[in-house]
């Protein structure tokens, strides 16, 4: 099918007029499709979910329906317009959220947010901020939201516990004959281990506390206003599942707070900022203030150092698996990611008792 076979198939106003592929994300496919209704112009973005990654990507979209409609219905409510703050997923004929082509593909749409922005990478304090306060807003939405409702879309997708199992299963497999070559890698990964997989297992044993939690919280899932500083929509909700508050704020911060891009080759460059970290604390606890229990305040710092860890060893298991999980731009990008991470994690390790300080601050 077409992809304007599959807007068809929505129902949308008016006539289809344009389309361009558009790289958000390293997991889905996006398109940008135009429309002409009653002589004006629309934007819609359509998305083929990862059949790979998502083996139900029927409930998946139950699961971002039903956090993007209870979001809306809060914001109604509290007199805010939620046109451009929450995302609307259009339906079919038959009032589904999806299109499934002659393919087995899974195509959804929704409302593109115009005159909008992502960034990728921010040194700008104040967007910094908006991003932890976006997230820390988005998990408070979300806070009487039944938890027991939501499908699990990727088991155990921050258990760090289970992500070094896998990892050590492809480095006995190997199935490209890579393990040789990476060694150092691989040790380094292992030299993580014990307290990267604290949080895991912390919560495994219930001493922490499951919330609705958003789970991808790259700084490009949050969508400004392309001329106010001001974040408007946090997106990629196919992650949204019960996890801890660490996950989102650790996932947050290995992002935006590290001075390089994830896949940096020039590892020298690679360095967690304490500056951008305050910023992203300020918005992200400050949004949150008076849910968080001690624990978890106290965890956030340990969060940040665990999701670099995690992301690093599952970047280094897709590159010994042969690099089946995330799309890549090149051969060894995978391997490149891992090595950015693990440096990363080092400059995180280094400056966990200033986070803590930073985090207590705020959390006052
Ligand atoms: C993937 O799709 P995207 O780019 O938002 C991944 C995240 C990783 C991220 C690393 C479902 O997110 O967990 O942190 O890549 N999402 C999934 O860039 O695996
Ligand atoms: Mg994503």
């Amino acid at each position: 099918m077409t992809i304007k076979e599959i807007c068809e198939r929505f129902r949308i106003c008016g006539d289809y007029t344009a389309c361009t592929q558009i790289n958000n994300g390293i997991i889905n496919k996006s398109y940008l499709v135009t429309y002409r209704c009653d002589g004006q112009e629309r934007k819609y973005l359509v998305q083929r979910i990862n059949r790979a990654v998502f083996r139900r990507p029927d409930k998946i979209m139950q699961n971002v329906v039903g956090v993007t409609e209870f979001i809306r219905a809060k914001m109604l409510a509290q007199g805010i317009d939620p046109e451009r703050r929450v995302l609307k997923y259009a339906e079919t004929a038959d009032r589904k959220n999806y299109v499934l082509d002659s393919e087995g593909n899974y195509w959804r749409l929704y409302n593109f947010i115009d005159d909008s922005v992502v960034y990728d990478e921010a040194t700008d304090a104040e967007i910094i901020e908006q991003v932890g306060k976006a997230f820390g807003e988005f998990q408070n939405y979300l806070s009487d939201y039944d938890a027991g409702s939501l499908y699990v879309s990727i088991p155990n997708f921050h258990n760090t516990r289970r992500r070094y199992d896998l990892f050590y299963e492809a480095v006995m497999v190997d199935a490209e004959d890579r393990a040789g070559k990476v060694k150092r890698e691989i040790d380094l990964c292992r030299s993580h281990e014990t307290l990267a997989t604290k949080l895991s297992i912390m919560a495994e044993n219930k001493e922490i506390p499951l919330h609705v939690t958003h789970n991808d919280t790259k700084s490009n899932n949050v969508i400004f206003d392309r001329e106010e500083k001001k974040a408007l929509a946090v997106i990629d909700l196919d992650t949204v599942m019960p996890g801890l508050v660490a996950y989102d704020f650790g996932d947050a911060a290995r992002f935006i707070c590290s001075d390089a891009p994830e896949d940096e080759l020039d590892l020298s460059k690679v360095k967690f900022n304490l500056e951008k970290f305050r910023a992203l604390t300020k918005g992200f606890v400050g949004a949150l203030k008076g849910r968080l229990t001690p624990i978890e305040t106290d965890t956030l710092a340990l969060g940040v150092y665990t999701m670099t860890v995690e992301l690093a060893v599952r970047f280094l298991t897709d590159y010994l698996n042969g690099d089946t999980y995330f799309s890549t731009n090149y051969p060894g990008h995978n391997l490149d990611r891992a090595k950015c991470q693990l440096a990363l994690a080092d400059s995180v390790y280094g400056k966990l008792d200033a986070m803590r300080e930073i985090v207590r601050e705020y959390a006052k």
